[in-house]
């Protein structure tokens, strides 16, 4: 225990392997990570979080590779998570990345981390949201999160960053993407990468259309996923933040600086609307009802006469009874418990 104290307060004094360590541990879901990361809680909530999502191969890593460069640039400390949703070609994917980020290697100033993807992608999520507590708490003041446009991945990230940056490509079939996945929702801004390749043009086009026909580009509902995140329905209105349309050539750092300061005007728009707070409360809201859920559930499958969850499982794949009244039946069969 004096151990995973020790730990977390090497981490607040910002030692990179301190660091390390515990984004091990939190990656594997050790029991010690939990105390750590109780230790760090009251230090974090400094750093702005900055989700980088878009289609496979738009750019995202180039882009994340290129900001960090300028944010270092201008001073502040940039600490990089890449979430590599399960795939059989994250190998190479991962490889791919490790390589272009080779050039920020060397400077104390950054910390990257690529997340292995095992489990669920809850599970990810979580330990993503985790991973990114624990740079916040150490101090880097930036942090980039980057996940692929995968299902449900990016309206995930959407709900734990300040600011989401959605990344096309122009060429890709993003349009379609744009639309299906619901991204115009989640943008605070727009990044058209691979602004040297021909469609740049239309693709912005596309974009600024579909920005017209949704009134504006405003995400009003960003966050509000979950009961207990209703809480934060009484805040501010989401306000009058036009999402911008930035062009970028990621592999030779055209528009980077443009890009870098879109991000602080949506921080600075955040703080002065007082959206800022309400984000927070959405996102702690969120997080903690994943964590009521999280202990409830294994709480009850703990307690759970050996064989019971078998039995039950048996009578609703035999359609005796119905998942329906059979998960109420568990439920109240363990409040029972608690009440006798
Ligand atoms: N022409 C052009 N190529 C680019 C640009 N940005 C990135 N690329 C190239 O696009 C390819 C994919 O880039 P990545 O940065 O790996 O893309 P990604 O979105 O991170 O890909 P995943 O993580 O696999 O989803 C690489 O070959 C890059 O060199 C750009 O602005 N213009
Ligand atoms: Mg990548």
């Amino acid at each position: 225990v004096t151990d995973t104290a020790d730990l977390a307060a090497r981490v607040l004094e910002g030692d990179r392997r301190a660091v390390a360590r515990l984004v091990t541990l939190v990656e594997n879901e050790s029991p010690g990570a939990t105390q750590a990361l109780s230790h760090l809680f009251p230090q974090t909530g400094r750093a702005h979080i900055v989700g980088i999502t878009g289609a496979p191969g738009c750019g995202k890593s180039t882009l994340v590779n290129e900001l960090a460069k300028e944010i270092r640039r201008g001073g502040p400390t940039v600490g990089i998570v890449a979430v590599d949703p399960s795939s059989p070609f994250s190998g190479g994917a991962l490889l791919g990345d490790r390589i272009r980020m080779r050039d920020l290697s060397g400077d104390e100033g950054i910390f990257i981390r690529s997340m292995a993807s095992r489990g669920s992608l809850g599970g990810l999520a979580r330990a993503t949201g985790d991973v990114v507590k624990v740079l916040d708490a150490a101090g880097f003041e930036i942090i980039l999160v980057e996940t692929v446009g995968a299902g449900q991945s990016e309206v995930d990230i959407a709900s734990s960053a300040h600011t989401t940056l959605v990344v096309q490509a122009p060429g890709m079939g993003d349009d379609i993407q744009a639309i299906k996945a619901g991204i115009m929702e989640i943008a605070d801004i727009f990044v058209v990468n691979k602004a040297d390749l021909p469609g740049a043009e239309a693709t912005v086009n596309l974009l600024q259309m579909m920005q017209r026909l949704g009134r504006d580009g405003s995400r009003a509902d960003r966050g509000h996923h979950g009961a207990l995140a209703r809480a934060s329905d009484a805040g501010p209105a989401e306000t009058d933040w036009v999402v911008p349309i930035v062009q970028t050539v990621a592999t030779t750092g055209m528009g980077i600086s443009e890009l870098l300061v879109a991000m602080h005007d949506h921080r600075d728009h955040l703080y002065h609307s007082g959206l800022y707070r309400a984000r927070e409360e959405a996102r702690v809201a969120r997080e903690f009802e994943l964590l009521l859920r999280e202990g409830l559930l294994r709480d009850l499958l703990r307690r759970m006469p050996p064989g019971r969850m078998e039995s039950v499982l048996n009578q609703v794949a035999a359609r005796q009874i119905d998942p329906y009244q059979a998960a109420q039946q568990l439920i109240e069969d363990r409040c029972r418990e608690v009440l006798s």
